[in-house]
Order: C-alpha cells, then sequence, then structure tokens
C-alpha cells in the first residue's frame, strides 16, 4: 500500500474514533467513561485483525504486541492518548495511535530486531479527576495512593473508577490514604523496553507557518498546575454598597488581569485560567468564594519557578488589600523535558529534509517516560496552529510524510544504538 493509502486508512481511523463521544455533538472522551470503554472495542477489534495479542491494563491502558525476534527481545514503545479535552479535535493523542497501528499492519511480516508495544493511553489530559498523565505515569510506578484516592466531579475516585476494569487490589500501609488501593503492577513498562516515540500533532502554528509537514521535539516545557481560591463574604447584590462588599470574583478578575499583563511581558510564559466558578452561585448574591484553575508553563525550570511565585504574591497581596483570604493548592508539576538526542539524531535522518526542530509547549506522555527511558516525539504541523478545539485538522499529504519517516525509522533502528 502507497504511503498516500495509508494515510487515507489513518484518517478514517481517526474518524472513526472521533465518532465515540460522552457528549454527543462534540468530542469528548473523558477517562474511562462509555465512549473510551468503545473506542477500546474498536481498537481491540483491529489490532486482533492484525493477529497481535491486545490487553488492558490495570490503569485502563490499552496495550498491543508486535512481537520480536525473541520473547525477550528488545521492544519499542509507541502510542499516545485517547482521551480528550471537551469539545476537541480529532487529532489530540489519537493520531499517534492510529499512526502506528496502520504502521504495524504495513509491517505486517517485515523481521525487526525488536518487538513493538503500541499504547493507547488512557488519561493525558486530566480533566476527569484534575490531573493528567495517569496514564503513563502508571507505567513508571509513579501513582501514589493519595492520587488514587483523587475524586471527580461525581465524587468517584480513581481507584473505584478502575474497579470497572476488574483490576485486582492490594492493601497499603495504613498511614496512606485508604486501605485499599489497585493493584497497578501490570501496568508497569515491559521490562526490556529500551525507547519511547509518540507521534502528534503540533498543536501550535509555527511549523505552518515554515510550510513543514514534520517536526523533532527538541524538549517539551515545564509545567505546573494549581487551584487558587479566594474567599470573601456572600452577601446581597442589591442593599450591599460597592465600598462595603468582599467580592472574591471581582478580586479574581483584577488578580487574572494583572497575571495576562506579566505573561505577556515575559514570553515564552504562558499563564491560563481555564475554570471559573463562583459560590453560591447566583446573578443577585455577591459570591462567598471564586475557585480558579492555574497553567502555567515555561521552558526554563527558574523561570517557570519564579513567575509562579510572582503571579501567587499578586494574588495574596489583591486578597489582602480587599479583606479577602486567598489560598493556592499545587495539583501537578511537570519540570521541562529534553528529548534523547540519539533518538532525534535518528528521527532527524529518517525525516530527511523534512523535518524541523522545535519545542513543545504542550505536555505529553513522553515527558514523563522520559523518566524512565528514552523518549522522542514527532511531530505533525497543524494547519492554522489550531489545536484542543473541533477546528482541529491535519493535512493527508503531512501523514503520509509522517508514515514515510516512521517507516524508515523503524526499519533502520537498532536497539543496540540507544544508549540509555
Ligand atoms: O495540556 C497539555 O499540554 C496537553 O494537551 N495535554
Ligand atoms: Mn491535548
Ligand atoms: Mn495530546
Amino acid at each position: 500500500m502507497s504511503y498516500p493509502e495509508q494515510a487515507a486508512e489513518v484518517l478514517a481511523l481517526c474518524a472513526r474514533i472521533a465518532a465515540h463521544t460522552d457528549v454527543p455533538g462534540t468530542i469528548t472522551r473523558l477517562f474511562l467513561s462509555p465512549a473510551t470503554h468503545r473506542v477500546h472495542a474498536l481498537l481491540r477489534a483491529e489490532l486482533e485483525s492484525l493477529g497481535l495479542d491486545v490487553r488492558i491494563d490495570a490503569i485502563g491502558n490499552l496495550r498491543a504486541l508486535y512481537p520480536g525476534p525473541t520473547p525477550d527481545a528488545p521492544v519499542l514503545l509507541l502510542g499516545s492518548h485517547i482521551d480528550t479535552v471537551p469539545d476537541a479535535g480529532p487529532y489530540d493523542g489519537i493520531l499517534g495511535v492510529a499512526l502506528p497501528l496502520v504502521l504495524l499492519k504495513s509491517l505486517a511480516g517485515t523481521p525487526l530486531p525488536y518487538a513493538i508495544e503500541l499504547i493507547a493511553f488512557s488519561e493525558e489530559e486530566g480533566v476527569r479527576f484534575k490531573f493528567p498523565f495517569l496514564g503513563s505515569r502508571a507505567l513508571i510506578n509513579d501513582l501514589t495512593p493519595t492520587d488514587l484516592a483523587r475524586t471527580d466531579a461525581a465524587g468517584i475516585s480513581v481507584s473505584e473508577a478502575l474497579e470497572s476494569l476488574g483490576a485486582p487490589s492490594r492493601s497499603v500501609p495504613s498511614n496512606e490514604v485508604g486501605s485499599q488501593t489497585p493493584d497497578l503492577s501490570n501496568a508497569l513498562l515491559l521490562p526490556n523496553t529500551f525507547a519511547f516515540l509518540e507521534l502528534h500533532i503540533e498543536q501550535g502554528p509555527l511549523l505552518d507557518s515554515l510550510d513543514l509537514p514534520l517536526g523533532i521535539v527538541t524538549s517539551i516545557v515545564g509545567q505546573s498546575r494549581f487551584d487558587l481560591t479566594f474567599t470573601g463574604q456572600a452577601n446581597h447584590a442589591g442593599t450591599t454598597p460597592m465600598h462595603l462588599r468582599r467580592d472574591p470574583l471581582a478580586a479574581a478578575a483584577v488578580w487574572m488581569h494583572r497575571t495576562e499583563a506579566y505573561a505577556l511581558a515575559a514570553a515564552p510564559l504562558v499563564a491560563t485560567v481555564g475554570i471559573i466558578a463562583t459560590h453560591p452561585g447566583a446573578a443577585n448574591v455577591i459570591p462567598a468564594t471564586c475557585t480558579l484553575s492555574l497553567d502555567i508553563r515555561h521552558p526554563d525550570p527558574e523561570a517557570l519557578a519564579q513567575a509562579t511565585a510572582h503571579v501567587l504574591s499578586l494574588a495574596t497581596d489583591i486578597a489582602s488589600t480587599r479583606g479577602l483570604r486567598f489560598e493556592a493548592h499545587p495539583t501537578t508539576h511537570h519540570p521541562a523535558t529534553p528529548m534523547h538526542p540519539g533518538l532525534r539524531a535518528l528521527l532527524a535522518e529518517a525525516a530527511g529534509q523534512a523535518a524541523h526542530h522545535l519545542p513543545s509547549g504542550a505536555g505529553h506522555d513522553a515527558m514523563i517516560l522520559a523518566r524512565a527511558i528514552p523518549a522522542a516525539m514527532l511531530f505533525v504541523r497543524s494547519p492554522g496552529g489550531i489545536s484542543h478545539h473541533p477546528a482541529e485538522t491535519v493535512h493527508p499529504a503531512d501523514i503520509a510524510a509522517a508514515l514515510e519517516t516512521c517507516t524508515r525509522f523503524l526499519t533502520t533502528l537498532n536497539p543496540a544504538d540507544i544508549a540509555k
């Protein structure tokens, strides 16, 4: 099959996956939701039809093994995530599962000196539990009982959600949260895994602006997330004069404005409030509390730490001058992560003239796995730089270029050449 024909298969598979949504009329697929289970069934059928062994591990990742020359052959890991942000596009994460699946099909029968494990990570975006990378963190044994006790909007914990998979439990020491926690040992990296390659859309405008189809990721920016709360005094919206209010939403608005101005002057710093809520939340009640999410990113660890301290102290100052209380709870922190130089060089060789080297402003499972094994990422241009939006798209010719590059990469890769 030619690369353009394979590309058409990849796009058709992405479209079939996109049809499975938790919210009709959008593409929205959260961790272990009914739509996710349906995508697991779809992928399982596709992969089993290639003769591959398929399983769902204890954190809900779907995993298929393309066997190597011997049972203990080194294993190359390929994959990305199948969960989405709310009202997403069809390619973020999904492309990095669909494209390797079609690659494995095209490789069938080609002897390689290693096995390939394809993983569809079940949770990368962190939407359901406001906590990203559950799938890849389980592979490197980085989930604590406290992480697994986190609850979603319905009060269901990660551990309880995992019960739907029938995962076995194990006891944990009584000083840790909960007395039972799922046994995640079958979600660990296979012992012989020597490298991870994640294929992903760029989700930004750089490749499009350079009119290039492919990018090789140099490093992934550091990111921190916080839950913030301004607490004031609820009161009557009609009877309380403006100068006598302690309004937490007004304080949050001032803080957001000043944080935006600060980040604008501190590029490449980016700071985002994506969630905001008030309590009690009525048109005629001055809120008692305003809670917000903060997502803050910078490629330089020192600059990220300084910027974070600055915007949090801004909030403390604004709260105190208005007679309010301010609290910040860190939820996640992932340091900036360089990609493996040896894998990058091999990818560059496989891509030839087609690739440009660039950093990733988005987080990816590769930043988690890079803590344990050599990891690299190949980006495909995002037309218009649009992502985390239904208008997210790709050019079919770029998918064909990615297939060609990946095929060359896989057929020339020698595990012995990859130093840890
Ligand atoms: O939030 C991110 O950077 C990614 O899309 N999960
Ligand atoms: Mn995303
Ligand atoms: Mn993604």
